[in-house]
């Protein structure tokens, strides 16, 4: 069904609600504007289901967006994804450069701004050598802009500090899927939902978050009444609402109730021998390589009546769903930052991959561990290139030297020129800033000002003069520009062209459908700029457009595991999104990895029907991984969790959302949720003012009194920046992935 704009807004403010229950929202046509002149295919701006989209372009302006029917979401978007248009031309767009004079941001030509920026860079190369300057990307920027960047750093300035607030995302997921089968990205597809029969979701709120993807799930439950959902949230969030078994536990304790899961199916001899015991091996956390029966007595720790006693959850509901998993005709896992958000994100991304290893629900259709990610392109735009501080394109690694020789070659460059040593991840990075032991960085398509945790201290390091900040964001009253010393304006996503790359895989591309606004330049022409003017070499940097760009990067993938040289320009214009590997241009791509047949990486003829390719053995790995607890656990003096997450129509920081007076007027503030215990117990009411304090910071929200939250904890979203909940968070990160603890700290709170 197609909605007029007016009808879709009659929905708005009840769209979370709507979306839960897979919602009456079809392909939405949000406009009044009458026929557009032309449709350009694109894909949404927002999160990393990369729903594909119709653009309407009407006198060169955008006037409307619909779903596009060819891409995996069939026409449907969700509220945020349809309501794109006003976002473009709100009246805080940057649309010339400015220079920071005493203080204040003035008006600047981009000679005068991109001449300031390289004059601060090759200073701070002159006087204090190449890793004093970095990079700090996003998922959210096209593949191009992250590939451009990284190289121009790596290989250009010597440079590996090249981060992103993918570290903040996905390194974790990175990670699990790199020890546990060697190579980073899914296994499966989104098709697998439409044959899965039992879905198990934890630490994810996709109603809220993919809601796309949860309306596929939702469809497939009510397709088939026998379909089991089993969700683990210590929230009761409306993904919850729709499951049979709602897993609410204290947060961090998931650790243990999955490896009570891998007991009970094991106990129940509901372990799939024949699949294990070919392709796994099983491994300590100090990968002591073991056997099966090592396996068991590690998981004796792990009996339900243990974990039932740790976590909260009751013995028997564990049983119920270790079963529901293992008997399953095809599982499907999805999560998100409710694992990745955690200091032992790597250890609970490995305890999912093991329930699917240890069953054999891998590898066919319908039964795949699937790992949700967050940005539209965290997946092909910064995994996939190798846009972090430690790797380097298509999964290889700066501390190897095979790798670090193997692109070298493939680049054109000398050997030795790319760095032996990794940069710094986001944190040491930005604490390096503040310490303006990095003295220059650049900073496209990410808002760090309010996303970073425990941000207080990141923002008085950028007050400083002895470091330099310049920053490419399209919109004034991002928290960033209040700190940059130099801001570009960057074109926003339909005024360029380049690709995404979503959770699946799936590569699609975003063509251009208007010009930039004012002065403003695609991220890739600002780079390339800056490349020029800082002496890079031409031959390391040889492009003149994002075309050009990919085209290199399509060949040199041809190399690699990731093969995607059948993916060329000329193809994205004709089809809607192709997964990879996708070696050649008559391949359909794959929906499958590591299954012969499926994969064009294993031969036709390889004698065994799976192979993991990512390990030298062509195994797969069932770690041990023991539960801890979180860096900062409750206290007497801070005896609740805080958590912080998002809410289904504001993006992130809210640059974009709230624009949107529809989006704007269904979450205008943040506030805290209170479990209705909790709330009698501090004497809090329904709509009250309640200051929260952690060891950080303290601030006021009012309370949304509710059974949502668990008792003991508290959640309040993240995408206000008048009331920035990341004053009071933690950057705890874990050891092995970097990435930080946003999911638990302590808090007091009390009625203010
Ligand atoms: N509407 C909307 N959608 C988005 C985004 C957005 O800003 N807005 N951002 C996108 C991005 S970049 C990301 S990364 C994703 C994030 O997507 P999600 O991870 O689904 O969203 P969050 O709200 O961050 O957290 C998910 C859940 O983790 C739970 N959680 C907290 N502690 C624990 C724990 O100890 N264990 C478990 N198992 N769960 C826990 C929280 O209660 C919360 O419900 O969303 C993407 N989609
Ligand atoms: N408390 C708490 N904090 C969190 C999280 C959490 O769960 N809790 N989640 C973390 C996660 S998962 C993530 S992914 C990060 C996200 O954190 P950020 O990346 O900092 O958040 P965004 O609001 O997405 O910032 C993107 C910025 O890019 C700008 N922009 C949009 N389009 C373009 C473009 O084409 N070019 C350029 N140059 N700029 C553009 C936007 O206006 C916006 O300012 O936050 C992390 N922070
Ligand atoms: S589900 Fe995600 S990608 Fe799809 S329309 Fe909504 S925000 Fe956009
Ligand atoms: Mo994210």
């Amino acid at each position: 069904m197609e909605l007029t704009r007016r009808e879709v807004l009659k929905y708005a403010a009840a769209s979370s609600a709507m979306m839960a229950i897979g919602g009456p929202m079809s392909s939405v046509m949000a406009a009044d504007a009458g026929e557009p002149d032309k449709w350009v295919k694109s894909v949404c701006r927002f999160c990393g289901t990369g729903c594909g989209v119709m653009v309407g372009v009407k006198d060169g302006k955008v006037v409307t967006v619909k779903g596009d029917p060819n891409n995996h979401n069939e026409g449907f978007l969700c509220l945020k994804g349809a309501l794109m248009p006003p976002i473009v031309y709100a009246k805080e767009r940057v649309t010339k450069p400015y220079i920071r004079k005493n203080g204040v941001l003035k008006p600047a030509s981009w000679d005068e701004a991109m001449s300031l920026v390289v004059s601060k860079f090759k200073g701070a190369i002159k006087e204090h050598g190449p890793t004093s300057v970095a990079y700090y990307g996003s998922g959210q920027a096209l593949t191009e802009e992250t590939y451009l960047a990284s190289k121009i750093w790596k290989a250009g300035l010597g440079s590996n500090n090249v981060e992103g607030n993918p570290r903040l995302c996905m390194a974790s997921a990175v990670g699990g899927y790199v020890t546990t089968f060697g190579k980073d990205e899914p296994c499966g597809s989104y098709d697998d939902i439409d044959a899965a029969t039992c879905f198990f979701i934890i630490g994810s709120n996709m109603s809220e978050c993919h809601p796309i993807l949860f309306k596929r799930v939702a469809k497939r439950k009510q397709a088939d009444p026998n379909v089991k959902i089993i969700v683990a949230d210590p929230r009761r969030t409306n993904t919850a609402r729709i499951a049979d078994e709602h897993l609410s536990f204290r947060p961090g304790t998931d650790l243990a109730i999955m490896n009570a899961m891998a007991y009970v199916i094991i106990q129940e001899e509901l372990d799939n021998q024949r699949f294990h015991s070919k392709y796994v091996t099983f491994m300590t956390s100090d990968k002591k390589k073991v056997d099966f029966d090592a396996y068991v007595k590690f998981l004796e720790d792990y009996t339900p009546e243990k974990a039932a006693k740790l976590s909260g959850v009751p013995a028997d509901q564990i049983i119920r769903c270790a079963k529901m998993f293992a008997e399953a005709s095809g599982s499907m896992s999805f999560w998100c930052m409710g694992l990745n958000q955690r200091i032992r994100g790597v250890w609970a991304n490995n305890l999912v991959s093991n329930l699917h290893l240890l069953t054999g629900q891998i590898g066919k259709t319908g039964a795949t561990p699937f790992s949700l990610t967050g940005q539209p392109n965290a997946c092909g735009g910064v995994r996939d290139t190798g846009g972090l501080c430690h790797l380097l394109p298509a999964g290889r690694l700066i501390k190897k030297p095979e790798h670090r020789a193997h692109v070298e070659k493939q680049w054109g460059l000398k050997p030795g020129t790319i760095a032996p040593k990794p940069g710094l991840h986001t944190v040491a990075l930005w604490n390096a800033f503040s310490e303006a032991k990095v003295k220059a960085i650049f900073v496209i398509c990410t808002n760090p000002a309010h996303s970073m945790p425990n941000v207080n201290i990141y923002t008085e390091g950028m007050k400083r003069d002895d470091n330099f900040m310049v920053l490419s964001e399209p919109f004034m009253d991002a928290e960033t520009v209040k700190y940059c010393d130099v801001l570009l304006p960057p074109a926003f996503w339909c005024e360029k062209r380049g690709v995404y790359g979503c959770s699946e895989r799936r590569y699609s591309l975003l063509d251009q459908s208007v010009e930039p606004m004012g002065e403003c330049k695609p991220d890739v022409e600002i780079l390339l700029d800056f490349a020029k003017r800082m002496g890079v070499d031409p031959k390391v940097i040889p492009f003149k457009n994002s075309d050009d760009i990919w085209e290199e990067w399509r060949i040199m993938s041809s190399e690699t595991p990731y093969n995607f040289a059948g993916i060329t320009r000329p193809r994205l214009e004709k089809e809607s999104g192709i997964l990879w590997p996708c070696p050649t241009e008559d391949h359909p791509g794959t929906k499958i990895r590591y299954v012969r047949g499926e994969d064009p990486n294993i031969p036709k003829d390889y004698k065994n029907k799976y192979h993991f390719y990512g390990k030298p053995d062509g195994r797969a790995v069932i770690w041990f991984r023991p539960y801890k607890g979180a860096a900062e656990e409750p206290d007497n003096d801070y005896p609740m969790v805080l958590n912080t997450g998002r809410v289904i129509d504001h993006w992130h920081t809210g640059t974009m959302t709230m624009k949107v007076p529809e989006l704007r007027r269904s979450f205008p503030n943040a506030y805290v949720e209170v479990n209705t215990e909790d709330a009698k117990k501090y004497g809090i009411q329904n709509g009250d003012d309640v200051l929260l304090e952690t060891r950080r910071d303290k601030m006021v929200f009012q309370a949304k009194v509710s059974d949502v939250c668990r008792p003991g904890m508290v959640f309040v979203p993240w995408f206000d920046a008048k009331l920035m909940i990341n004053k009071l968070t933690l950057n705890a990160f874990d050891k092995g992935s970097k990435q930080p603890e946003y999911k638990i700290c302590a808090v007091r709170i009390k009625k203010a």
